[in-house]
């Protein structure tokens, strides 16, 4: 317990010290943490846990985390918040969600749950060797600080993919307290920076799970078909054991060999780990997976005392001239871009959820979605997977970034990563976007250059791209970031922010691009309720016809691949507020209400299913 004179003292200091969070922002929870989770049992810490926010960052330069569990009435020192009771919330939500005061608000909030013993009991199931307790964060707008039992772990920046905090050897016997500061402050150096057309929800939104694995467990499993078709390709991550008394680390995990099966290719192998890494090329003809043939197997990898399972389909995806080619055929991307977005529930997303959005895609006669502006819950290109759908996934590198700050690119680099190791098993997942309307500047540049490596680094087997802007003065597709691209997506708006729609012929005519394009957003709004316009901008009747034009146009070009309008559903977003936006982009196909169907559904869909083979 503090002193009384260190509460004062705290408080006091801080008023000459705004540096209190630099100790709390390690970032070291991050890439490197992270643990293959498919497939295994967990318990979740979903539910109520209790809630504050806290404006003024009160609980870091207070040092709440500090505070011990008591009875009110036997407190000796005025804190100005007690972590162990009062008003809670459920876990996962956004707080803008929840009650109108919270709408607005940005910055710190504080969640509190009681870990009971009866989580840490041995279960026969669990292994000999001992446990290992690894608490999963689905995600957290943006920065979430983790305390456990008053201690500081880690902190993880990035909002939208998860994170992973061990906490074996800080477990108490009994009672365990386990804290959480979330901040979704916007600020300069963050990915994204201050400004986006989406809402900036707070809080832990995604599902938080406690994992009991063995000492020695598998930490990363990457499989996928070989870039000839003709074998399987795995590389197994096996964890090093940690022995705080005698440093086994040192020399690497015990496990010597993992076990790869696939029960319906009849493959059963054997593979070597060397300091805790293993690498297999297993020759064999799955079926492909393919959006009319979502053909999934099961596979299963065995170490030691682990076990981990996951559904895998195989197929291939390669850039040959300006063509995208899907198990060697040429493939026109018919797509549409959605958010992570809900009238109620906000980021919060379910099955039910996710189902009804790629149902809506396949009512439109989509094969591809556009997962904009961040990673989207895993269960997506799960799903996706399941259902049959080529995806296009991305991180929020949106519009202005802070290209010159070193930090900035440390983050941008490591939501990539994470994203890529989420998941990279995913066959549905064809593209990784690594970013959004970025103005063509040397650092921006550079930053991209950077981030392109590092997908392939990540993952030398699917494609590369990012929604670019058109270069306006020239009228044409020109960027120096398409270099390093595979697929060249382009943002435009013809019909709609950029009145002139003849400058689309003059683009399509003077763009001799060499690689791939994939018009990545075009759009309008239309306002279909009874307060909506009947006719000029914002009518449902001009969406419509932008649309009209929009694939006039450019279903003649032969550089175009694909398209992805914008977007599925209205969404929210703090900065359009005219009479007909309220609050919400309207350029929807589908109202917010996520059932009503505007006019430009109908054109979409006739286009589309129009070109079904
Ligand atoms: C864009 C952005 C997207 C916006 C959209 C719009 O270019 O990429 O995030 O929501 O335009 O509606 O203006």
């Amino acid at each position: 317990m503090l002193e009384r004179s260190s509460l004062a003292e705290n408080a006091l200091t801080s008023l000459h010290d705004e540096e209190y969070d630099v100790p709390l922002n390690l970032q070291n929870l991050n890439h490197s943490t992270m643990v293959f989770t498919k497939g295994r049992t967990s318990t979740s810490l979903n539910g109520h846990w209790n809630f504050c926010v806290d404006l003024l960052d009160t609980g870091l330069r207070q040092k709440w985390y500090e505070m011990q569990p008591a009875n009110p009435v036997d407190r000796v020192e005025p804190w100005d918040y007690d972590p162990y009771m009062g008003e809670s919330i459920p876990v996962p939500s956004n707080w803008a969600m929840l009650k109108e005061k919270w709408y607005f608000f940005e910055g710190s909030a504080w969640y509190t749950k009681k870990l009971t013993p009866e989580l840490f009991k041995k279960r026969d199931s669990d292994a000999e060797s001992g446990h290992r307790y690894i608490l999963r964060i689905g995600a957290a707008q943006y920065d979430c600080k983790v305390f456990l039992n008053g201690k500081f772990l880690g902190n993880h920046y990035g909002g939208s993919t998860p994170f992973y905090v061990e906490l074996t050897d800080d477990l108490a016997e009994e009672t365990n307290w386990l804290m959480l500061c979330v901040n979704n402050t916007r600020t300069l150096d963050r990915v994204p920076m201050r400004n986006t057309d989406w809402f900036n929800y707070g809080g832990v939104y995604r599902e938080v799970e406690l994992f009991s694995l063995p000492r020695e467990f598998i930490r990363d499993m990457f499989i996928r078909l070989s870039q000839d078709g003709r074998a399987i390709e795995v590389d197994v991550v096996v964890d090093r054991a940690v022995d705080s008394a005698v440093d086994s680390a040192v020399d690497g995990p015990s496990i010597h060999h993992a076990y790869l099966e696939i029960p319906e290719l009849g493959i059963s192998q054997k593979i070597s780990i060397e300091q805790g890494k293993g690498t297999c090329r297993i020759a064999a003809e799955p079926e492909r997976w393919s959006p009319e043939n979502p053909r999934l197997y099961e596979v299963v990898l065995t170490a030691g005392e682990d076990r981990i399972t996951d559904n895998v389909g195989f197929r291939s995806i390669v850039r040959q001239g300006v063509d995208i080619l899907l198990n060697g055929e040429p493939i026109w991307l018919r797509g549409i871009s959605v958010h992570e977005d809900d009238d109620t529930l906000g980021k919060v997303t379910s099955d039910e959820d996710i189902r009804r959005r790629l149902a809506h895609a396949k009512e439109l006669g989509c094969n591809f979605l556009r997962l904009a502006h961040y990673p989207h819950h895993e269960r997506a290109a799960e799903l996706a997977d399941e259902m049959g759908f080529l995806l296009w996934q991305e991180i929020p590198v949106y519009w202005a970034i802070d290209f010159d700050n070193h930090n900035t690119l440390k983050d941008a680099k490591n939501q990539l990563i994470e994203l890529i190791k989420r998941d990279r098993n995913r066959a549905s997942v064809i593209i990784w976007s690594i970013g959004n309307e970025n103005p063509d500047t040397d650092s921006r540049l550079s930053f991209m250059r950077d981030l392109a490596e590092t997908a392939r680094l990540n993952d030398p087997t699917r494609l590369v791209a990012a929604a670019c802007l058109i270069n306006h003065a020239k009228l044409k597709i020109e960027d120096r970031l398409v270099d390093h691209l595979d697929v060249i997506g382009i943002n435009e708006y013809y019909g709609w922010y950029d009145e002139n729609f003849d400058d689309l012929y003059a683009i399509g005519k003077n763009s001799d691009p060499d690689r791939p394009v994939v018009i990545s957003e075009t759009g309008a709004d239309g306002d279909n309720s009874s307060q909506g316009p009947s006719e000029g901008l914002f009518s449902e009747k001009y969406m419509a016809d932008v649309y009209r034009r929009q694939i006039d146009t450019l279903q003649k070009l032969a550089y175009i691949k694909g398209m992805s309008p914008w977007i599925l559903y209205d969404f929210r977003v703090e900065r359009r507020q005219n009479i007909f936006q309220r609050g919400f982009n309207r350029k929807g196909l589908i109202a917010a209400d996520k059932s009503t169907k505007k006019e430009a559904f109908h054109v979409l869909a006739s286009f589309y299913h129009s070109i079904k083979d």
